[in-house]
C-alpha cells in the first residue's frame, strides 16, 4: 500500500529556504506533521526528511546516492569539483581511506599540540591589543594550525590571505549575488595554490616528510593504482584545510554560551568530564551545518511512501538534533543532557551520521572535538578578558550564522 507524500504546496520555495535558513525544513515538517515530505527547490521536485530514522534511510548507500546530489553553487565553493562528497561505492571507499588515513592518534595528536602552541601565542598577542574580534582572531589562529598540521607553515604574511580564501568557501557557499562569486573566486586562487604544492612534492623540489597529510595524499593511489590528479589532491588537502577553519564557527558559539551561561564556567572548572559534554551541547544546540543532499538511487518505498530514483533529497540535520520525539526540551542549552545520552550513529549528527569509512560522516569530526576541547580549556582556565556591550544575537536564516558584533573582547590577560 503506497500513500501519497506530504506535501509543501506552491510553485517553488526556494526563496522560503533561504528566508527561513535552519528552520525551514523543521517548520514545515512540524506543519504538515510528516518526517518526510515533498517540496519544490530551484524549480525541480525534492524531498525533505528529519529525525533519526529518516537519516538510517537516507545514509543507506543503496537508496542514496551523492553523485550529482550536490548543488553546483555548493561544488564551487565549499567542495571543490570531484571531491569525496561527491562519490559513491569503490571510489569514495578508497578517497575516505585516503582522508582517514591522517586521522591517526599520532596526527590528532600532532594537531592538539600545535593547536595549544598557536593559542599560547596568540595570547601573548592579544594581551598586546586593545580588543580583538574573536571570529577574526580564531580563524587566523586555525589557519596557521592547519597549515603546520599538512606539513607546510604559513610565512607569517600569508596567513590573513589563506584565512581569507579558505574561510570564504563556507562562509559563502549560501550567499547570494557578489559575496557568493568572491567565494567562488577564492577556491580558484586557492587550488591554484595548493596544486603548485602538490607537484612540487611530486617533483621532489619541496621536500616534506612522509607523515605529513601533504605527502600522503600527494602519493596516494586511486582504485586502479594510479596517482590522483593533481586537482583532485588540491580539493582533498582543501578539505582538510578549510574545514579546521571552519571550527571557528563552533569556537565562537562556545564563548556565546560561556558568556550567555555564566555558570557553566563554574561547572568546566570544577568538573573533569564536563568540558566533554559542553562540546556536544554546543554542537547540538547552535546552527552550523544545515541539511545535506542526496539523490534517490532506485525507485524504493519507506514508511508507505514512493521514492523516485533520481529525487533531490534533503536531510535535516539541525531538525534531527532539535528533535523534541529524542531530545528533551531541545532549545534549552543543556550540557548535562549527554550525562545520560546513550549515543545513536542517527539521532546526533551535526557533522553527519553513520559510519566513517563506509559513508559520508565527517572525516575530521574527532579533530573538531579535540579542537573544541583544547580551547575551552583556554577560553575558561588559562586566559582572562572582558566583553564588552555589543550586539551578540545571529540569525537562524544566516547560514552559517555568526554572532553580529563577531564577539568583541577586550582586556586580554594570560592566567599563570
Ligand atoms: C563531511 C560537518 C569539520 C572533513 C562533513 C559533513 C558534515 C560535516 C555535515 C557531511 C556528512 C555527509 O555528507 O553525510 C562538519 C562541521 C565541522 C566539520 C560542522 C566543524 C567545523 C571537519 C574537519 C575536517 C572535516 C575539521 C577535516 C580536517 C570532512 C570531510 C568530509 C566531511 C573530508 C567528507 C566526508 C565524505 O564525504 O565521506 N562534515 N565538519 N570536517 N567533513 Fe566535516
Ligand atoms: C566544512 O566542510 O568546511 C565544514 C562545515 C561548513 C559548513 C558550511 C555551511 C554552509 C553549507 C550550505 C548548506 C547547503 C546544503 C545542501
Amino acid at each position: 500500500m503506497e500513500n501519497q507524500m506530504p506535501k509543501d504546496e506552491g510553485i517553488d520555495h526556494s526563496i522560503g529556504l533561504l528566508k527561513e535558513g535552519y528552520h525551514f525544513i523543521m517548520n514545515r515538517s512540524g506543519k504538515l506533521q510528516s518526517n518526510v515530505f515533498e517540496t519544490r527547490i530551484m524549480g525541480k521536485k525534492a524531498i525533505c526528511m528529519i529525525g533519526e530514522e529518516a537519516a538510517q534511510v537516507f545514509y543507506d548507500p543503496t537508496k542514496f546516492q551523492r553523485k550529482d546530489a550536490a548543488p553546483n553553487r555548493l561544488v564551487q565553493t565549499l567542495f571543490g569539483k570531484n571531491a569525496v562528497q561527491t562519490l559513491d561505492d569503490e571510489e569514495h571507499r578508497n578517497r575516505k581511506e585516503m582522508l582517514m588515513s591522517v586521522m591517526t592518534e599520532d596526527h590528532l595528536n600532532h594537531l592538539f599540540e600545535l593547536t595549544q602552541m598557536q593559542w599560547e601565542q596568540s595570547i601573548d598577542k592579544w594581551s598586546k591589543m586593545d580588543k580583538i574580534l574573536f571570529y577574526e582572531e580564531i580563524k587566523e589562529l586555525l589557519c596557521s594550525v592547519a597549515f603546520k598540521w599538512i606539513g607546510y607553515p604559513l610565512h607569517e604574511n600569508d596567513v590573513k590571505k589563506m584565512t581569507k580564501e579558505l574561510a570564504s568557501m563556507f562562509e559563502t557557499a549560501s550567499a547570494i549575488g557578489p559575496n557568493h562569486w568572491l567565494g567562488r573566486t577564492f577556491r580558484n586562487i586557492c587550488e591554484k595554490t595548493i596544486q603548485q604544492l602538490i607537484q612540487d612534492t611530486r617533483d621532489a623540489k619541496i621536500k616534506f616528510p612522509q607523515n605529513t597529510v601533504l605527502h600522503q595524499f600527494a602519493f596516494h593511489k586511486d582504485t586502479q593504482g594510479n596517482l590522483l590528479d593533481v586537482e583532485t589532491v588540491a580539493v582533498e588537502v582543501i578539505n582538510m584545510l578549510r574545514p579546521i577553519v571552519a571550527i571557528s564557527i563552533y569556537l565562537n558559539f562556545s564563548l556565546l554560551a560561556l558568556i550567555e551561561h555564566p555558570k557553566e564556567k563554574e561547572k568546566l572548572q570544577s568538573y573533569n568530564d564536563y568540558s566533554k559534554m559542553f562540546v556536544q551541547e554546543v554542537r547540538r544546540f547552535y546552527p552550523f551545518f544545515p541539511f545535506i543532499a542526496a539523490k534517490v538511487r532506485v525507485d524504493f518505498s519507506w514508511n508507505g511512501y514512493q521514492f523516485k530514483e533520481g529525487t533531490l533529497t534533503l536531510l535535516d540535520l539541525y531538525g534531527t538534533n532539535h528533535d523534541p520525539t529524542k531530545w528533551e526540551d531541545p532549545q534549552k542549552f543543556n550540557p548535562e543532557r549527554f550525562a545520560y545520552w546513550k549515543g545513536s550513529p542517527f539521532s546526533f549528527i551535526p557533522q553527519g551520521g553513520g559510519d566513517y569509512y563506509l559513508g559520508h560522516r565527517c572525516a575530521g569530526e574527532q579533530i573538531t572535538l579535540d579542537v573544541m576541547k583544547i580551547s575551552l580549556d583556554y577560553l575558561v582556565n588559562r586566559m582572562e578578558f572582558k566583553v564588552p556591550e555589543q550586539d551578540l544575537s545571529f540569525e537562524m536564516d544566516d547560514i552559517p550564522s555568526i554572532p553580529k558584533s563577531k564577539i568583541i573582547l577586550e582586556q586580554i590577560t594570560r592566567n599563570r
